[in-house]
């Protein structure tokens, strides 16, 4: 290769390097380049311009000339290298030219130069060499340019990507993260992808100008004057909201005018708005202790639709200095905080409706309400009393508030006490509690009712081991505040009250027996003085309203008429005659024949009616005595109650109506269908006859004649109570308690020694009643007489139980022949019991074997009944204890110490023995202990 200097097609001199051995075999002539600095580039591009002779047009050519050359590199981190072996070299292409001289006319300086460009990856050294191999052609190099080539820095979506070189492979591309141009903040991350040929590909992501700057032309620029941009998203500045205005460039947010509000939730978008005014129109309406405050909307709204209100409660009263005052127009009023327990619904702050009650209100007491307006801006402006409206009431006389706590002491099988605090808010003098009280079982649907001056009271009748809610309220001159909230306690089976904790273990010791011998001598003083129990009711009367249900009525006595015939039409209704068709006798009454018939009245069904009539030739007495029956009957409306459908008085024979009990009365009814019922159907009966006594003692109606005889039965079993003829005779006849009036056997014993008929001498007979009903018709005491009767009852002896009698059912006759009438139960009582037994009526299964008339020696009966333990008459009878002798000779243990003592005292006082003995030893161990 030589170096030689020629002209371009410019004149210009240029220099070149030549090579023209096309004659000579064998060329291999290099020419290579200095060492060339790779400075980053991975690719880099040889663009080579040459001239080359054809072979053809160059004269006595042979074969050996070519028209091409090689083109070499050679990567090195040596900048100087001297020498380098051929075959250091690599070769990049063979290049031909794609024009060739055919000639060369020095003189015309045609010349057709040849431009070829190879790319080659150049990545291992620091830079690399070039060459040029000629293997016999006609060249003349012009000149070699090298280069690489980058991706050129540019801006796209706001973000900058710097000047690139590309990837070694033509394929390649490089990831370029952009950085985001000033003022503005990356959106998504910039991302551009750099080509080979220099080209930037795929932006991804972008950035957005800061808030206060918006976009031009690839950068960012200020908000100008009036406009504001506060979100980088947003999509350029905006002109300020109204009642706003931005004083510099570049305005996140426009400021308010003077005067005007943002809230901090209001977007800068929205215009600046102001406080709300006052509302208006307050007016207040006083309830007792509750207040109804209703206002309307300020006039202004302050531009926002945000307006809340809340309520300023004070309590006011005059003369003292002490307090600051409400707002203006409240006086000479003094004014301190209501308080906490004042309520306002739906709230006191925060209000969206414009009505409010305030309750729990002091009665008599001057209060002031404040109403505030308020609405989003109304802290930022710092508004004050401006905004509101206030008025000054005084609250009426209220009812106390409820009871807020019961607490239950002194609590036995029968009884506890109660005491509670007085109300919170007594609202003036209380003049009674109220306490209503009912088996949690049963809930309200029968209840009791207990009135007292005192925070206490004793609540007795109670059933053993059973759960009672009790309720109080408070009574004013305003009236009765709200029941208490349910408060639950539930009887025990201890009869007296337990001993409290801490006591002296020696001293119970003796306690417990010093009162089983103190309960022994002072029996006597113990029936007059001891606790009420179980089914007591002292105080009832004064006390307690049974079934205090409103509108229950009381009976009225027809007798306190003087004008029977008054009675008569008040409360029975006079038939026509011709209306009843009479058909036959079905019995004897006491004032004439009982027959049965029909009844038709206008507009209504035919029915069958029983019609008793008055025989002729009576007295007046008679007359009276006859009619009053039917003004009694009239009055009740039950059931279980003989219907009364009339009377005829207008024509004789005078008659009562009722209605008809097709199988006539329960006695004879029973004894003709001796053994045929279940137990439950005969509950179902008693219970039928239990409903009915309820709503006669509901109505203070005592009876005075209860016994099976009485109860009529229907087609479908239904009893129900007739007989009201006795109480009038009983009445009028001082001497009835000692003549055969009185049913001795179904009377109580009060009734029978000083007439003191009352619901529980009702009880008593219901007793006998429900001995009727389990025997089917015995009679009571059998062939005892009336006189035996009597002093049996005295000695303490009661009816057996019948011949497959549930336990449970002699237990509540025996109950209901308490001696003492305080301790019976009460209808409602026997009730709720039967009811509960006919819900579970695997408690009616357990029953002794016992014959209809049980021959076991009276003495022993008597004293097993008297400690209540004459369930264990057969168990005793089959342990070979027949009589009362054998037994008390036994004398092993205790027991027998102990049942000799209480048989000497039992005739006296019963229970108490028995609860005495139980308290002692634990109920449950006696039958173990007995018979073993
Ligand atoms: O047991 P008895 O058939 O039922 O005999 C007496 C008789 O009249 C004398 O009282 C019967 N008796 C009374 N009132 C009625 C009535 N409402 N329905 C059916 N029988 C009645 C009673």
């Amino acid at each position: 290769w030589e170096e030689v200097s020629i002209m371009d097609e410019k004149n210009v001199p240029i220099r070149t390097y030549q090579v023209c051995n096309v004659l000579e075999p064998n060329q291999n002539n290099w020419l290579r380049t200095d060492w060339i600095p790779r400075s980053g580039a991975q690719r880099v591009y040889v663009e080579v311009k040459f001239t080359l002779r054809d072979c053809n047009s160059l004269p006595g050519v042979t074969g050996t000339c070519k028209e091409t050359f090689n083109l070499y590199y050679h990567e090195s981190n040596e900048d100087r290298e001297s020498y380098i072996k051929e075959s250091s070299f690599i070769k990049v292409d063979t290049v031909a030219a794609d024009e060739s001289f055919t000639q060369v006319d020095v003189g015309d300086r045609i010349m057709k130069l040849n431009t070829e460009v190879r790319d080659v990856k150049v990545t291992t050294r620091k830079g690399f060499y070039l060459a040029f191999q000629d293997v016999g052609a006609c060249i003349a190099l012009v000149s070699v340019r090298v280069f690489y080539k980058t991706c050129p820095l540019t801006i796209r979506n706001l973000a900058t990507f710097p000047d690139t070189v590309t990837g070694a492979d033509t394929s390649s591309l490089v990831e370029v993260r952009g950085s985001c141009v000033n003022q503005s903040e990356e959106r998504e991350e910039p991302k551009m992808y750099c080509g080979a040929d220099g080209e930037w590909l795929v932006p991804i992501g972008g950035c957005l100008c800061n808030p206060g700057y918006q976009e031009k032309s690839g950068t960012c620029k200020a908000c100008s004057v009036g406009f504001y941009k506060a979100k980088s998203s947003d999509p350029g500045c905006s002109k300020c909201p109204p009642h706003s205005h931005s004083v510099r460039d570049g305005a996140t947010v426009c400021d308010c005018h003077s005067g005007f509000f943002r809230a901090d939730s209001d977007p800068p978008s929205m215009a600046c708005t102001q406080p709300p005014s006052a509302p208006q129109q307050l007016i207040s309406v006083v309830n007792e202790t509750s207040v109804v405050l209703e206002w309307a909307p300020p006039r202004r709204l302050g531009g926002r639709s945000d307006t809340s209100y809340s309520l300023e409660c004070l309590i006011c009263q005059t003369g003292s200095h002490n307090y600051p005052r409400p707002g203006s127009g409240s006086g000479s009023h003094l004014c301190l905080p209501c308080g906490s327990d004042v309520l306002f619904s739906p709230g006191q702050t925060g209000l969206k409706t414009t009505r409010v009650v305030v309750s729990e209100l002091r009665a008599h007491t001057h209060y002031t309400f404040i109403v505030h307006a308020h609405n989003g801006v109304s802290q930022a402006s710092g508004a004050g009393a401006a905004q509101s409206v206030s008025v000054t009431l005084t609250t009426n006389q209220a009812a106390p508030s409820p009871v807020s706590f019961i607490q239950a002491t002194d609590v036995t099988r029968h009884s506890l006490s109660l005491a509670w605090q007085q109300p919170d808010r007594p609202n003036g003098v209380i003049l009674e509690y109220e306490v209503k009280f009912y088996e949690k079982d049963q809930r309200e649907r029968s209840y009791r009712i207990m009135r007292t001056f005192s925070r206490s009271v004793d609540v007795t009748g109670l059933n053993p081991l059973t759960v009672y809610v009790f309720h109080v309220r408070a009574r004013t001159a305003a009236g009765y505040g709200e029941f208490s909230a349910p408060f639950e306690f539930s009887t025990n089976s201890d009869p007296f009250p337990l001993i409290g904790e801490g006591v002296n273990s020696a001293f119970l010791l003796l306690s417990i027996s010093g009162v089983g011998i103190l309960l022994l001598i002072s029996a006597a003083v113990f029936i007059i003085s001891r606790r009420r129990s179980k089914y007591s009711k002292t105080k009832q009367d004064s006390e307690e309203e049974k079934h205090l249900n409103p509108g229950v009525k009381i009976y009225v006595d027809p007798f306190t008429y003087e004008d029977p015939d008054q009675a008569i039409h008040e409360f029975a209704k006079e038939i026509d005659v011709s209306s009843i068709h009479i058909e036959r006798v079905i019995g004897m009454g006491e004032f004439g024949e009982v027959c049965s018939g029909r009844l038709r009245v206008q507009g209504k069904r035919e029915i069958y009616v029983a019609i008793k009539s008055l025989k002729a030739g009576y007295s007046d007495k008679q007359r009276r005595d006859f009619l009053s029956e039917a003004s009694i009957m009239g009055q009740f409306d039950h059931p279980n109650i003989i219907r009364l459908e009339g009377v005829v008085t207008r024509c004789k024979p005078l008659m009562i109506i009722t209605e008809y009990m097709e199988n006539g009365s329960l006695d004879a009814f029973l004894r003709k269908h001796d053994g045929q019922f279940t137990v439950i159907q005969l509950v179902g009966m008693l219970r039928g006859i239990a409903s009915g006594m309820k709503y006669l003692s509901d109505m203070s109606y005592v009876h005075r004649d209860l016994a099976a005889r009485n109860i009529l039965v229907n087609s479908n079993l239904v009893c129900k109570v007739s007989d009201f003829g006795l109480s009038r005779v009983l009445e009028d006849d001082p001497e009835a308690a000692y003549t055969t009036r009185i049913p001795i056997r179904w009377t109580a014993p009060e009734a029978i020694a000083y007439r003191k008929f009352t619901t529980a001498s009702d009880v008593w007979s219901y007793g006998i009643v429900m001995w009727e009903v389990v025997s089917y018709g015995e009679r009571p005491y059998w062939d005892m007489n009336n006189q035996d009767v009597i002093k049996a009852m005295e000695e303490g002896y009661r009816l057996p139980a019948p011949m497959d009698c549930p336990v449970v059912l002699h237990q509540l006759m025996l109950d209901c022949w308490e001696r003492e009438r305080a301790e019976r139960p009460t209808f409602s009582q026997i009730l709720n019991m039967l009811d509960k037994l006919i819900r579970n009526p695997g408690t009616l299964r357990h029953h002794r074997q016992t014959h209809r008339k049980t021959y076991i020696p009276w003495s022993m009966c008597v004293w097993l009944q008297s400690i209540g333990l004459e369930r264990y008459r057969d168990t005793l009878a089959a342990a070979g204890y027949t009589s009362l002798d054998s037994l008390l000779l036994h004398k092993q243990d205790h027991i027998c110490a102990f049942t000799q003592q209480s048989y000497i005292n039992s005739l006296t006082y019963n229970r108490r023995i028995r609860a005495s003995f139980i308290q002692g030893t634990g109920e449950n161990n006696f039958p173990k202990i007995l018979t073993s």
